[in-house]
């Protein structure tokens, strides 16, 4: 074992990293989510089980059945309440990552009409190679073809375009499938709208065909708004490529002045690093006693400039509030989700100013700029003038950051998976059939301060290695990895010996980087090119997913499209359905009959690895590939 790996297995990351913040901040007398946790237990237990209602004045109703109150006032039952509340937190989540994409279509629109000063057309194969395959005219001045695939995808948001344009994408069985089950995604901005109009009162009051349609939702979602959002960053800021960075706490640097970006959308936070590079706000960061302007990333706007620009990663969600705690951070900038309203309140226990930049994501405490592609440029320039004023208000006494950042290599787009074996799916389609590769899970999603936070994470990952399964990881799972040293070419020492050893060939590791959470779209589509390389429907593959640690809407939506996908998806957490035998039923069981898939929910990560390898097995078996060398050298170790 390296000296690399022995340092990264044997530092307790959780206790010299985010205990060391939580103790500090206790001592501070600073409220953390942590102890509002404590103070929210015990939990509502009807609310945990899905089955309160407040959609409507004749209620509120909790449904308990055990206490003669099995219906509400309208008349639903527990399964009705379940499936209604289920369908209105998939179309959260979907809708979330879907504007979101809807964001970037604008840019490219804007950038195509030259109205957006700072932003270009970075990759113009990919701008010209994705026209071609959505149909759109892809010659001629770049700037006209990215407005006109602007406008294609746009007309995805729509109920009266053409159908969704990377529908093209899905194996021919799965889109049959889709369409026999009448869950073929029809408008991106339809289908959550319309989970809103059926789970009225009075709508749609047949809990299965509720379910059916949250699949849906959240396939507008997966192989639309998260489809586009990605493809579309990578025309505007580059496709990634493999590059190394370095992530943790460590990130933040003691000398120079700090500034956070945080949120999902690469929009603001790429004309940020812009800012923080231009001469004249480093020499004014210079001439305020600091030696130059550090930026780096939380949540997935972190992970958007790791994948494409290798800015270092300072945290995932349940850092970001430590990351203040930290008494380095100059400013937050923040576009939108999984901010927590909290961090004005820490952020004012600082120096720290709060910058927020999306009309859509207000925050009462925090400076408010409304960044659009016009003023982007300009703007990015003020937030980063704060950021350098803030400095000189800087305790350095209270200043604090507990550890040294770990490396790690981030940028594995698909283009870039499939280009470290020649270009083509064929040499990864033969790993796994030889077994040399058994398998792969990508392991996507939050943090939740109900679980010891990245535990769950590193354990699946190291679990899974170990079995000679591939892991891919998005979101807030990569600072988990990044921080347990998974994302380095080292790390293949803990793989089982076929991993290993297509690792040590290509000079990857065994978990690789791909993304933000729209970037799951990246895996949900080279799932479909290997189904077809292999001539089977996706949920045939020897793939699954998992999101130990998840939190939110938008992971649920991320977790139901892959499993309408055909990709079984584990769940640390179970999602509020509990109370519905109906709804739980196909979440675990049926959806396996209608899709090909269903959903594993274990919160031990040992049992939930070990059931994702048998998961991969029995598929390796209906393939009729061999099972491949279970057990490793890692193993024995
Ligand atoms: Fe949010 Fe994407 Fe979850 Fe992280 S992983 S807590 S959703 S930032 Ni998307
Ligand atoms: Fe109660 Fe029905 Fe109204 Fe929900 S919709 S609050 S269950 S009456």
């Amino acid at each position: 074992m390296s000296e690399f790996f022995k340092a990264a297995a044997e530092c307790s990351i959780w206790k010299d990293e985010a205990g060391h913040l939580i103790d500090k901040a206790r001592k501070e007398g600073i409220c953390l989510a942590w102890d509002r946790l404590e103070k929210q237990t015990p939990q509502c237990n009807v609310c945990d089980m899905g089955l309160s209602c407040a959609k409507c004045v004749m209620g509120p109703c909790r449904i308990i059945p055990g206490l003669d109150r099995d219906k509400g006032v309208c008349g639903a039952g527990a399964d009705l309440t379940v499936a209604r509340n289920f369908g209105r937190f998939v179309a959260g989540g979907s809708a979330a990552h879907s504007d979101h994409g809807r964001d970037l279509v604008e840019v490219l629109h804007e950038v195509g009409s030259g109205e957006a000063p700072g932003y270009s057309i970075r990759d113009e194969a990919k701008l010209r190679r994705i026209a071609a395959e959505v149909g759109v005219d892809a010659e001629g001045e770049a700037p006209a073809v990215a407005k006109r695939l602007a406008e294609r995808l746009g007309q995805d948001y729509s109920s009266f375009g053409p159908g969704l344009a990377f529908l093209s994408r899905v194996p021919k069985a799965r889109r049959e499938l889709w369409d026999r089950l009448e869950i073929t995604p029809r408008g991106i901005d339809r289908e959550p709208v319309e989970m809103l109009h059926r789970t009225h009162m009075g709508v749609d009051c047949d809990p299965v065909s509720l379910c059916l349609h949250a699949a849906r939702v959240s396939l507008a979602d997966g192989w639309g708004g998260s489809m586009s959002a990605t493809e579309i960053s990578d025309i505007i800021f580059g496709t990634p490529a493999p590059v190394k960075t370095r992530v943790n706490l460590g990130a933040i640097k003691k000398d120079m002045v700090n500034i956070l970006v945080h949120g999902h959308s690469p929009v603001v936070s790429e004309m940020i690093l812009l800012a923080a590079a231009d001469p004249a706000n480093v020499k004014a960061a210079k001439d305020k006693g600091a030696s130059g302007i550090n930026v780096a990333g939380l949540c997935c706007t972190g992970n958007e400039l790791l994948m494409r620009r290798g800015v270092p990663l300072a945290g995932n969600h349940m850092m970001t509030e430590l990351t203040i705690m930290t008494g380095a951070v100059e400013a937050i900038v923040a576009d939108y989700q999984c901010i927590m309203p909290s961090l004005t309140d820490v952020a004012a226990c600082f120096h720290t100013k709060f910058i927020t930049t999306s009309e859509k994501g207000h925050f009462p405490g925090a400076e408010r700029f409304h960044f659009t592609p016009k003023n982007a440029r300009e703007l990015a320039g003020k937030a980063v003038a704060i950021a350098v004023e803030a400095f000189g208000r800087r305790d350095q006494a209270r200043v604090d950051i507990p550890c040294e950042p770990v490396d790690m290599l981030s940028g594995f787009s698909n283009e870039a998976i499939l280009g470290a074996v020649g270009g083509t799916p064929g040499p990864l389609v033969d790993a796994i059939k030889a077994g040399s590769l058994r398998g792969a899970v990508g392991i996507v999603g939050c943090n939740n301060p109900k679980l010891q936070q990245d535990h769950h994470h590193v354990t699946m990952a190291k679990e899974l290695i170990k079995k000679d399964i591939l892991v891919l990881v998005t979101g807030c799972a990569t600072g988990a990895m990044g921080k347990a040293g998974l994302l380095m070419p080292e790390a293949a020492e803990l793989a089982g010996p076929g991993l290993k050893g297509l690792c040590l060939a290509l000079g990857i590791p065994p978990v690789l980087h791909v993304g933000s959470c729209v970037d799951n779209s990246r895996i949900i589509h080279l799932c479909a090119v290997l189904a077809d390389a292999v001539g089977v429907d996706i949920d045939m593959l020897p793939v699954a997913a998992s999101a130990p640690e998840w939190y939110s809407e938008k992971a649920a939506a991320i977790g139901l499209y892959a499993v309408a996908s055909g990709i079984t998806t584990h769940l640390g957490l179970p999602p509020m359905i509990l109370g519905s035998p109906t709804v739980t039923g196909l979440a675990v069981d049926g959806l396996k009959k209608a899709v090909g898939a269903a959903f594993i929910v274990e919160p031990d990560p040992f049992k939930a690895a070990a059931a994702l390898d048998a998961h991969i097995a029995s598929k390796r078996a209906g393939l009729g590939l061999p099972a491949g060398k279970e057990g490793s050298d890692a193993d024995a170790a």
